[in-house]
């Protein structure tokens, strides 16, 4: 049989097949059942799907299990078993020429904090699916239309745990720039390939011009194989209502081969495309030769969260890793810490974000505390609230391990070091989870002083690590700084052994800088003048507190005299008022100076979504005699209305928008009592929401209801996969003025209509919204409904403007 592994290196561009969900629809899959199921029961029907996918010419067939996840599968059938049986059946129809991709969709659920799933759980999910599919004798697994980063990579750690196959997981973006939850196209790049994916891909959303914008935004970093797969342009409703992607074969191919330049290795179609847009691109693209992805970045190595990307390297400008973080020396912290309160550490994580720290250091190292339990706690509540990448910092293993299951993305562990069993322990599991590391040349108690002793070391670990498969992009050797007040020689074995990282290995290097002027008078000076003497040397980063003005111009001075900041753009945006006079008050944080850090008000604690703060501040507020309506009306409902502005603009994504919902609703838990007993709170306005009958998708849904009820509605939620007649009867009971529907799927988006029929027939003046992923204007205008919105906060808008 061939070897899809040698499809994965060799010149040749391969063709996977096109959509199934729509093909299937067009032979007989009625709508709002499971494509899944249906295959069980019609077999046939799905393998005549495969054979014309194969006559058209696809190299690549996809097995019927998009949705096989026991989740989305409910209680009838074993995933196990399905996933078994479609594989086979694709298997008997590709037989050994044509490869299978065990297709993986999205569960339906979110991890926490999003949602209500441990990676954990996630993971097992996957591993039942993914078993099924290798049982049934597929060449890949295919994570498809995905658009979580955290299940993403809970997809990719259980086709690992479970089977050697190469993997290629698909992303579907909303816009150019990002997924629903606010990975860009090329954080997406970087975790995965941190993750040493095989095959990296984008699929859905949109046609093949729109897929190219964002294809081109994972090209900076690109160096895996590309999988693209483009719908048939956008849907649209034709005279029978019926979904319908309009995008011919012939400009669906001619546009599709533009993917080529961008590495494309893998190219077909979703949905709406069927053998004749396979066709097509076969005889578009012929047998051209693959494009291999060249990174125009350098980069040495890449940090990333669920939202952003941090480069380290050489032809980067040094990364401060705030170290604040720290219970050392830090009472307060050090209390909290034991308590299990955040309170000081999220302070800190806000202030130095604010100086313009791009990574947080996290270490909860402190008597008495339970690293293993608190060092993931914090990570999820600093994650909850910001963007920026960790640095996971602790010498107990179990933590690390315990913080890296639950990080939505490829963060810094800090650190592996020479310590017996060290390697062996965080290695694998670094690998597993993409995570780069902190390579600590120590081994014993003896600190390596010389240069040449560090090399030693190092060498001695670099061997290690390789003999457990690390990759080199996950590396990152610690230069040890040591204190020059009892070793006048240790700043320069230092810089030595950084030029050294450089020259001979072409590894970055990083340092903890205050370690350097221990013991002497004014550190700052001494700490700025070391940073600079290192990065002359190529130092890449360096764990330090970034409130200090006095590094921040030393390490933004550096990086115009290195010429990293081209026209010294950057520094005449940060300097350009700057005055010698007050050195320490002046410059450095871009837009930052002036501003507060943490929340101040309870305005503020929502849009920021500090969920810790805004109980204590709503008391406060009740103690000092404010009124209650004054609160909400004055700073909750304006703070939420900002929220949702923010979004508009792109600048908050899902998480954040949650975050901020449910700081206010927990803000607003304290006050409901106070208002219902004054009465002085006006009728609210009662709205039944239900995801329609067929459709078991009810994320969207559930953001919906979050947000109306943060903006003032009364929200009755039906659930998903509910009858017309029932979603009509509730509303009467419960006096509604709208009804909010949700579909996900084309095949269920038609059972919207039934609920607007029903509510004609009675007579009844309540309200149809409508929302999908698939809803457009011409279908919502086609089944008489009053409006249609395309996201949570554009739903709160509707509803505001329907019941006026
Ligand atoms: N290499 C690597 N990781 C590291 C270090 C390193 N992690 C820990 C440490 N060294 C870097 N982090 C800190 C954190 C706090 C302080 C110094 C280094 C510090 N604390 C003050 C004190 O102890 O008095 C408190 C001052 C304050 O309030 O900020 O100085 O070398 N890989």
């Amino acid at each position: 049989m061939a070897d899809f592994r040698k499809a994965l290196t060799d010149g040749r561009v391969y063709f996977f097949d096109g959509g199934y969900g729509t093909f299937l629809q067009k032979r007989g899959l009625p709508a709002g059942m499971s494509p899944e199921l249906f295959g069980l029961e019609k077999p046939e029907v799905v393998r005549s799907v495969h054979e014309d996918y194969a006559n058209a010419g696809a190299n690549v067939l996809t097995t019927n299990t998009f949705g096989g996840s026991a989740p989305k599968l409910g209680s009838k059938v074993k995933a196990r078993d399905l996933n078994r049986e479609m594989a086979l059946l694709a298997r008997s129809v590709a037989g050994d020429n044509l490869f299978v991709a065990g297709s993986v969709g999205p569960t339906g659920h979110f991890i926490e904090p999003l949602g209500d799933f441990t990676f954990k759980e996630m993971v097992e999910i996957y591993k039942e699916q993914i078993q099924g599919l290798v049982d049934g004798g597929v060449d890949l697994i295919l994570g498809e239309t995905h658009f979580d980063l955290a299940e993403a990579r809970a997809l990719v750690v259980a086709a690992r745990e479970v089977c050697a196959l190469p993997v290629a997981l698909s992303m579907t973006f909303e816009s150019p720039n990002a997924c629903l939850t606010g990975s860009s196209p090329q954080t997406f790049v970087d975790a995965m390939q941190n993750m040493e994916i095989d095959i990296v891909g984008t699929n859905c959303s949109a046609g093949p011009e729109q897929i190219f914008e964002v294809i081109s935004n994972m090209r900076p970093r690109l160096s895996t194989p590309l999988l693209v797969e483009a719908n048939a342009g956008l849907p649209e409703l034709d005279e029978n209502r019926n979904t319908v992607f309009r995008l011919e074969p012939q400009p669906f191919a001619e546009q599709s081969a533009r993917f080529l330049a961008i590495g494309a290795k893998f190219i077909g179609g979703c949905c709406g495309t069927g053998p004749d847009h396979i066709r097509a691109l076969k005889s578009v693209i012929g047998d051209a030769a693959w494009q291999k992805p060249v990174p125009e970045d350098d980069a040495q190595m890449v940090i990333t969260s669920r939202a952003e990307s941090v480069c380290i390297g050489f032809n980067h400008t040094g990364v401060i890793i705030g170290e604040r973080i720290n219970p050392t020396g830090k009472k307060v912290l050090s209390a909290e810490l034991q308590e299990g309160r955040f309170t000081e550490a999220l302070k800190f994580a806000g202030q130095q974000i604010e100086a313009g720290a791009p990574i947080l250091d996290v270490n909860v190292g402190a008597p008495m505390v339970d690293e293993t339990m608190i060092l993931p706690a914090l990570c999820k509540e600093i994650i909850a609230q910001h963007q920026v990448p960790l640095s996971i910092d602790s010498t107990n293993p179990d933590a690390v391990e315990a913080a890296l299951w639950n990080y939505p993305g490829t963060p810094l562990v800090n650190s592996i070091s020479g310590e017996p069993g060290r390697m062996e322990r965080l290695g694998p599991l670094c690998k597993k989870f993409g995570a780069p590391f902190i390579l600590l040349p120590i081994i014993g108690s003896k600190l390596p002083f010389e240069c040449k002793d560090k090399i030693e070391v190092t060498e001695k670990l670099l061997r290690e690590a390789e003999a457990l498969g690390i990759p080199r992009r996950l590396i990152m050797v610690d230069a040890l700084a040591l204190t020059v007040s009892s070793r006048p020689m240790a700043a320069r074995h230092c810089m030595d052994f950084i030029r050294h990282c450089k020259e001979e290995w072409n590894l970055p290097t990083v340092l903890g800088l205050s370690n350097v002027s221990f013991g002497l008078p004014a550190r700052e000076l001494l700490n700025s003048t070391f940073l600079t003497l290192c990065q002359g040397q190529g130092l890449c980063a360096f764990i330090s507190n970034p409130n200090s003005a006095r590094l921040r111009e030393s390490l933004y001075s550096a990086e115009v005299l290195l010429a990293r900041d081209k026209q010294a753009e950057n520094f005449i945006d940060m300097y350009s008022e700057w005055s010698p006079a007050a050195p320490s008050s002046t410059g450095g944080t871009k837009g930052g100076e002036g501003k507060k850090s943490g929340a101040e008000t309870m305005f503020e604690a929502v849009v920021k979504g500090e969920r810790g703060l805004i109980e204590d501040m709503v008391r406060k507020a009740l103690d000092e005699d404010r009124d209650p309506f004054d609160i909400v009306n004055g700073e909750l409902i304006p703070a939420i209305m900002e929220v949702g502005e923010k979004y508009e603009r792109k600048e908050y994504f899902l998480p954040q928008l949650l975050q901020s919902a449910e700081t206010l609703q927990k803000g607003f838990e304290i006050l409901k009592p106070l208002l219902e007993k004054s009465g002085k709170q006006k009728e609210k306005d009662v709205i039944v929401m239900a995801t329609v009958e067929g459709d078991i998708h009810d994320i969207g849904k559930n953001i919906v209801c979050l947000m109306l009820r943060n903006h003032g509605f009364e929200v009755v939620d039906l659930g998903k996969d509910v009858p017309a007649e029932t979603i009509v009867k509730t509303a009467i009971e419960k006096n509604a003025r709208i009804i909010g529907l949700s579909a996900l799927m084309t095949t269920t988006m038609v059972r919207m209509e039934d609920t607007v029929n029903l509510l004609q027939e009675k007579g009844l003046d309540i309200k149809v919204m409508i929302g999908g992923a698939v809803i457009t204007e011409g279908f919502c205008k086609a089944i008489g409904a009053d409006g249609w919105s395309t996201d949570a906060v554009a739903a709160v808008k509707l509803a505001k403007t329907l019941v006026q």
